[in-house]
Formats: C-alpha cells, sequence, structure tokens
C-alpha cells in the first residue's frame, strides 16, 4: 500500500478534485442543475430524445428532483448504431474537436464527439482519477493504452498531462521497448489493461528485468474486467499499487469512475456522469446498495448527451461514505456484463468466476481462455489454462494434480464440471489491449 506523496489528503488535495469531496445538498443542487440542462440540450437538438421523450409524455420540464429522472426513457447500445455515425449529435460539426469509435465486434462502431468543453471535461475527469491514485507532478507517466479511435490512450494523456505530470506516450504494443521505457525512464506510473500488464511482467522476467526494483509504484488498470486475484498477483509479482478505472467511450472514455488509496469500489465522478442501477429484467431502478446494471446519464455534454444510457455493466452503488472522505459515490468493481454470461447445462457462467477460481490455485499463470463448444448438440465448456515451466517441466502425476485442483476450484466457485487443459507457458495468444477470453466454437 502506499503511504506517502498522496496529494489528496488533508487540506492539500489537487485543486481540481474539490468536487470529489462537496457537501451532499451542494452536489445534488448541481447535479439537478446539469441534469436539466443536458435534457434541454438532447431534447432541443436531437429529434431521437425529443421523439422518446414525447412518447413518454414528459419533457425537460418534468424534472423537478434527480429521480424524475427515472420517468425518462433510456438509451441504450443499438440506439447508437441506428444513428451512425453522426445522428445523435447535439453541437453542429463546426463545434466537434475530436470523433473516437468503439469497434465492437458486430457490424458497425458506435462513434462519440467532442466539443473542446466535453474534452476539458474529460482531461478534469481523468485528472481527478490520477489524484485519486495518489499521482502528481513530477511522476513520469507511462500510457500504453492504445491511442487512435479507442478512448483509452488520449483520454489518459490529457488527463496526465494535465496533471502536471511527464507523460510517455508509448502506446499498446512492442512490449520488449515498454520495459526498455519503464527502466531507463524510470517511470514510476504505467496505464494499461491488467492483462496486457500480466504480459509485462512475464516478458521482464524473461529479459532478466526486475520489476520490483524500478521506481515503478503504481498500476491504472482498466477497460476490461479483472478480479481481486488478478490485482493480488500483479501487485506481488511487480511490487505496485494497482488501481481500476473505469469508464466506457459511449460516455466519454476512461475517468468515469476510479478507485482511490482504499481500493474499495470505484467513485463515480458523479457531478459529470450520473449513476443509477436498475434490474435488467423490469428497468425499475434499484437503491443503493443492490446489486444490477449501471446506468449512465452525462451531466455535462455537449455534442454527444447521453440520457440514461444502460452500460450492461453489472454493479452497485455502495451505500457508505468512502473512508477517504470523498462524498461522491462509489461502484462496487465490475466483474461482468449482463451480456457475457453464458449458460451451460442450466448453470449461468460468468468468465469473471473462472478466473477468480483459477486465481486460487497455486501453479497456474493468470493466461487463460474458456473454450465453448457443442457435443452432440449439448453446450460444453473446456478451460485452458497455462502453466509455468517449472510445473510444465514436472512429472505427469504433479500435472495431473494440478489439473485436478482447478476442476475443483471451478467447480466449488461456478457450480459445474469443466473440462481443463493444462496448455504450456506462451501457447494463449497475449492481447496489447482487452483480452478475448471466450473463444465460442459452438455449433450455430
Ligand atoms: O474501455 C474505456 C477505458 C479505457 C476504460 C481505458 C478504462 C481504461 P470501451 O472500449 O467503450 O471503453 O469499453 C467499455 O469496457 O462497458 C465495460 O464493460 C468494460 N470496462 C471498462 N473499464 C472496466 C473496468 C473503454 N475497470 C466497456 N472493469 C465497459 C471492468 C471495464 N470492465
Amino acid at each position: 500500500m502506499l503511504t506517502e506523496n498522496w496529494n489528496d489528503v488533508g487540506t492539500g488535495f489537487h485543486p481540481v478534485s474539490a468536487p470529489d469531496y462537496l457537501p451532499l445538498p451542494q452536489l445534488h443542487e448541481l447535479q439537478l442543475r446539469r441534469l436539466r440542462a443536458v435534457v434541454s440540450r438532447a431534447y432541443e437538438n436531437v429529434p431521437f430524445y425529443r421523439s422518446r421523450m414525447e412518447e413518454r409524455g414528459v419533457s425537460p420540464a418534468s424534472l423537478d428532483t434527480l429521480s424524475d429522472l427515472g420517468r425518462l426513457p433510456f438509451t441504450v447500445k443499438t440506439d447508437l448504431r441506428d444513428h451512425y455515425p453522426f445522428g445523435l449529435f447535439a453541437s453542429p460539426m463546426g463545434e466537434v474537436v475530436r470523433l473516437h469509435a468503439s469497434s465492437g465486434t458486430t457490424g458497425k462502431p458506435i462513434v462519440v464527439a467532442y466539443t473542446e468543453e466535453d474534452i476539458a471535461v474529460w482531461t478534469e475527469a481523468m485528472v481527478r482519477a490520477f489524484a485519486c491514485y495518489g499521482l502528481h507532478r513530477g511522476d513520469i507517466v507511462q500510457n500504453s493504452y492504445g491511442y487512435g479511435l479507442f478512448t483509452g490512450g488520449l483520454g489518459a494523456h490529457y488527463g496526465a498531462e494535465a496533471l502536471g505530470a511527464t507523460v510517455v506516450p508509448a502506446s499498446g504494443g512492442n512490449t520488449d521497448r515498454q520495459i526498455m521505457l519503464l527502466r531507463d525512464f524510470g517511470v514510476t506510473a504505467i496505464c494499461c489493461t491488467p492483462s496486457y500488464f500480466t504480459h509485462m511482467i512475464e516478458r521482464a522476467a524473461e529479459l532478466g528485468v526486475d520489476m520490483k526494483a524500478l521506481p515503478l509504484r503504481v498500476g491504472v488498470f482498466g477497460a476490461e474486467p479483472w478480479s481481486d486475484g488478478m490485482r493480488a498477483h500483479i501487485e506481488r509479482a511487480a511490487g505496485i499499487t494497482a488501481f481500476d478505472i473505469y469508464g466506457l467511450s459511449e460516455i466519454v472514455g476512461p475517468g468515469v469512475a476510479a478507485e482511490c488509496r482504499e481500493q474499495s469500489g470505484l467513485h463515480v465522478f458523479e457531478d459529470h456522469f450520473y449513476p443509477e442501477i436498475i434490474d435488467p429484467e423490469t428497468g425499475a431502478v434499484l437503491p443503493d446498495g443492490a446489486e444490477g446494471e449501471l446506468v449512465l446519464t452525462t451531466l455535462s455534454k455537449k455534442a454527444m448527451p447521453l440520457i440514461r444510457y444502460r452500460t450492461r455493466d453489472i454493479t452497485a452503488l455502495i451505500p457508505e461514505r468512502c473512508a477517504c472522505g470523498r462524498t461522491i459515490r462509489r461502484i462496487r468493481r465490475i466483474g461482468r456484463r449482463s451480456d457475457d454470461m453464458f449458460i451451460i447445462r442450466g448453470v449461468n457462467v460468468f468468465p469473471s468466476q473462472v478466473e477468480a477460481a483459477l486465481l486460487t490455485v497455486e501453479g497456474t499463470l493468470p493466461h487463460y481462455r474458456i473454450v465453448l463448444t457443442t457435443d452432440k448438440g449439448l453446450d460444453q465448456i473446456g478451460i485452458e489454462v497455462e502453466v509455468s515451466a517449472e510445473v510444465a517441466s514436472d512429472q505427469v502425476r504433479v500435472m495431473e494434480d494440478l489439473r485436478k485442483r482447478i476442476g475443483q476450484a471451478i467447480e466449488r466457485i461456478v457450480g459445474i464440471r469443466v473440462g481443463v487443459r493444462l496448455v504450456e507457458p506462451h501457447s494463449i495468444p497475449r492481447s496489447e489491449g482487452k483480452a478475448k477470453r471466450v473463444v465460442d466454437q459452438r455449433a450455430k
């Protein structure tokens, strides 16, 4: 755990972090004022929102309190696809200074737009995230999120620069060079996906670089789910504190929510991104503490406001106030999406459960994939797990014992028996961005 150099303790926090500590009545007043403005903006400038609101018999004037937000219709991913590429913009192109797009596995990408003011809000959110991690001027931040249409690269870049840190814009890929930069530049913080960082750890060991001996002290990991077991592995292997960062292109990119030094949930920068939790089946708003789907409303966005956007990410708003002193609420770490579940022999299985199970077993590496196949018309699930070089060279009996222990750990957590195959180190493809954990070879 970090114990010093926090610039957000006592009264000495980064000035930009002030909204993190607003007294609640003030925060709620600010949120309501911004909510009314953004809903009016959407209603007046985006035909899609106007007709959706008219269908429900609501209008910007219906918003007397924050909870009236629940009367407005949801927006979903297909609404964005249906209006590809620019149909949901609320600003003329002359005011749009940036476009990003999320790749998406099927069909058209989702396009998002930013005015100059939107970029400033995003940058502010990222500065507040970096301040949560205890970073400040003087830190050297290697940004290994991909630069380009993906929001990770430029989002983290602008934030780290505005914080006053020194940015190394490494982008993803070329792992040997990443490790050289980490070592030679005396990098103190790294931003990338947790899966890519596990690859860096492994490669550094092969190159004879001891990560623990480097000045690196903070990791800013997100863009994909990762378990507490993965965090423990990373912190132990690299001698750093590993923090979670959450965001999605549709809302802004990284910087919607971030962990603080308590590492106990992610603070949502809710003066800009208003969170609700709903029952994914009925759409009903759930109270703080209950688990459900995260719905976000952009309170400050100009170019492309999103009203009640269904993220598909499953979490809960944590009711208790955080020990760090911030008043903005936290969400629990996101382990799964409502659409990444598969059903095997009637049991609901989430990839995150498999990861959690694997990481309880000694001798495995955090490189795995889940292979779905069909056998005699039935869905089957198999897990491929890499083992360390020592284990791989061990006797058959040792390997067999490990395979059994992994199978049992998964059965304990997931509730079904699965096929486990131990594979050689390096045989599972590495990713420089989001890892692809599930390979679906089922007959369609
Ligand atoms: O992944 C933005 C980002 C970049 C976040 C860098 C953090 C760091 P998209 O590509 O649009 O945007 O993917 C968004 O990724 O709805 C979640 O399902 C997942 N996701 C993002 N961060 C986390 C996280 C970026 N910390 C989708 N934990 C989201 C779990 C995450 N899932």
